[in-house]
């Protein structure tokens, strides 16, 4: 086998983004595209002689992007790469069996919940050693090398047979093809008490879970069927299909509207959840009411106790900025730290090696613990379920009696996608400019005690990130929150992110958006977004 050297010219714009590099898949397909951003990464992170991680959603080009990182792998030195059967690992289990194998990181090739396809969205990612995404300071330098890299180096070989489960060979690097559910299962059972959560199903508890023709199909079903004893097809959607059936596995009212049309209807199953393409994200539902992820994470900090691997308690909490501060009510009452972090799991990082914290969130359908170094989809429903085992409510129930201990942080995101970019920029340059004049400002009669630019330093490490989400507060307590999206892939989207505490008396039923209607107005007030992109209504709203 011989190691070609491939002379290639820097390509632009290979900037990793919120979690990762984030491209139409056609552009991935170009022309020594991947190949340059793989050959950037291994510059930065160093091959020779080391144990790498590499599987992706099973996404389209997901099996070739795999057969080529392999043959630069082997190309640059590297000793031995893990690779999930059919090239499959969900974004937590890749970060599972970085720890577990004590490998110097991983390659996950995902989109996350962006929508897969030849004309959709394709993704690479590095992990660190400890599992979580490479944090800012290590993206900067493999951006940086994406645009002064020269060459790459790429083994010409056949393909490796990805399809059987056992040990192959690329030149002198060794290729361990794993099954990719066995560990991460292993790893559930150590922190749920599957016990109860059987007893719970075979006493005729109902789940539907759908896996959006995502990754997390087969993790489900062994999981929840197999070995939890819930009824079969409990999981639908459950093969992961390379376009994810055509839909965006984006587990969030509006993209799992089948899901929520069940559990909102007549024969509503107990309980119901869904994850995104990369099995990292969860939504989680009941019987007739739906769990927003802020006061998902709120009450799953609440009552993380309740399953084994949490019985000592917790350590800590972190929520990214924009997420709901219902958890920082729960920390308190716990008498725990808690930590506000920029939008991005790489920034739990540093907080979760350090033990300070042991579970932490993100508004947008993330939520995970010191288990792995990623927000994990099934782990969350696996957590609710054990604490509905234990406590024997409803979900509706729990959440009644959630918000009638703590109060209710009201909350929404409006998502405004492909937005011209630069329509986009203006608007937040103006937003920007006119923060130091906001303050004992009253709009739409609401008086803003407070704005800024939210700018994080790391506790742990001190690094500096600026410019993480412009917020304006009010003075009964509710805020805003707008920032761009890291994720997307055409154009800009704009994130709006609304909030509003209420100590009580409670309305239960009351629509979010209702509530927080007075908020909503005074955000388009100040950040103007109809005169700056002529639109008016999000497109998505969670
Ligand atoms: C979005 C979410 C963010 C999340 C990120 C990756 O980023 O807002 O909270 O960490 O996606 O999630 P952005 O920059 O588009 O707002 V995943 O499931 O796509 O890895
Ligand atoms: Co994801």
């Amino acid at each position: 086998m011989t190691i070609h050297t491939v002379a290639t010219a820097p390509i632009a714009g290979q900037k990793p983004g919120t979690s990762g590099l984030r491209k139409k898949t056609s552009v991935f397909m170009e022309r020594h595209y991947l190949e340059n951003f793989v050959q950037s990464i291994f510059d930065v992170v160093g091959v020779e002689g080391k144990t790498f991680v590499l599987g992706g959603d099973g996404r389209y080009f997901n099996d070739r992007a795999a057969q080529v990182i392999l043959r630069m792998a082997a190309a640059n030195g590297a000793a031995r790469v893990i690779v999930g059967q059919g090239a499959i690992l969900s974004t937590p289990a890749a970060s599972h069996l970085i720890r577990l194998n004590k490998t110097d990181g991983g390659i996950v090739m995902s989109a996350s919940h962006n929508p897969g396809g030849p004309n959709e969205d394709f993704g690479v990612k590095f992990n660190m050693p400890n599992g979580g995404p490479a944090p800012e300071s290590v993206t900067k330098i493999i951006f940086e090398r994406t645009k002064a890299i020269k060459e790459y180096r790429i083994m010409d070989a056949q393909d490796i047979d990805l399809g059987r489960v056992g040990r192959a060979s690329l030149g002198g690097m060794i290729v361990d093809v794993i099954d990719p559910v066995a560990d991460y299962v292993t790893l559930m059972e150590s922190l749920f008490d599957f016990g109860a959560i059987r007893a719970m199903f075979a006493s005729g508890f109902r789940m539907r879970m759908d896996s959006m023709c995502a990754v997390t199909g087969p993790y489900a079903v062994e999981i929840l069927e197999r070995r939890l004893g819930a009824a079969a097809g409990t999981v639908v959607n459950g093969t992961p299909l390379p376009d994810f059936g055509g839909v965006h596995p984006d587990p969030n009212p509006t993209w799992a509207k089948e899901l929520m049309d069940e559990m909102f209807g007549s024969d509503a199953p107990d309980f119901g959840a869904a994850s995104d393409g990369d099995g990292d994200r969860n939504m989680v539902v009941g019987a007739g009411v739906y769990v927003s992820p802020s006061d998902s994470l709120a009450l799953l900090a609440a009552n993380a106790h309740l399953a084994p691997g949490y019985a000592k308690g917790l350590a800590g909490v972190a929520r990214s900025m924009p997420t709901s501060t219902a958890v920082d009510r729960v920390a308190k009452v716990l008498g725990i730290g808690s930590y506000e972090t920029p939008t991005g799991w790489k920034f739990f990082g540093n907080l979760l090696d350090v033990g300070r914290v042991t579970l932490c969130g993100e508004e947008s359908f993330g939520t995970g613990s010191d288990h792995v170094r990623e927000k994990d989809g099934l782990w969350a429903v696996l957590l609710w379920l054990n604490i509905l085992a234990v406590k024997k409510m409803s979900v509706a129930a729990i959440l009644a009696e959630h918000w009638a201990r703590f109060g209710r942080n009201y909350y929404s995101r409006h998502d405004f996608e492909a937005v011209a970019s630069d329509k986009a920029d203006r608007m937040m340059v103006a937003l920007r400019e006119s923060l130091a004049g906001l303050k004992r400002q009253v709009v739409e009669g609401m008086t803003v005690s407070g704005a800024d630019d939210f700018v994080y330093i790391d506790p742990v490490d001190g690094s500096v990130s600026t410019k993480q989400g412009v917020r304006v507060m009010f003075s009964d307590g509710s805020r805003f929150i707008v920032r761009l999206s890291g994720t997307g892939t055409e154009g800009a989207t704009l994130r709006l992110y609304l909030e509003r505490y209420e100590a009580g008396p409670l309305g239960l039923d009351r629509d979010p958006q209702e509530a927080l209607a007075p908020v909503i107005r005074a955000a388009h007030a100040i950040t103007r977004i109809t005169e700056f992109t002529g639109r008016e209504m999000p497109d998505v709203v969670t």
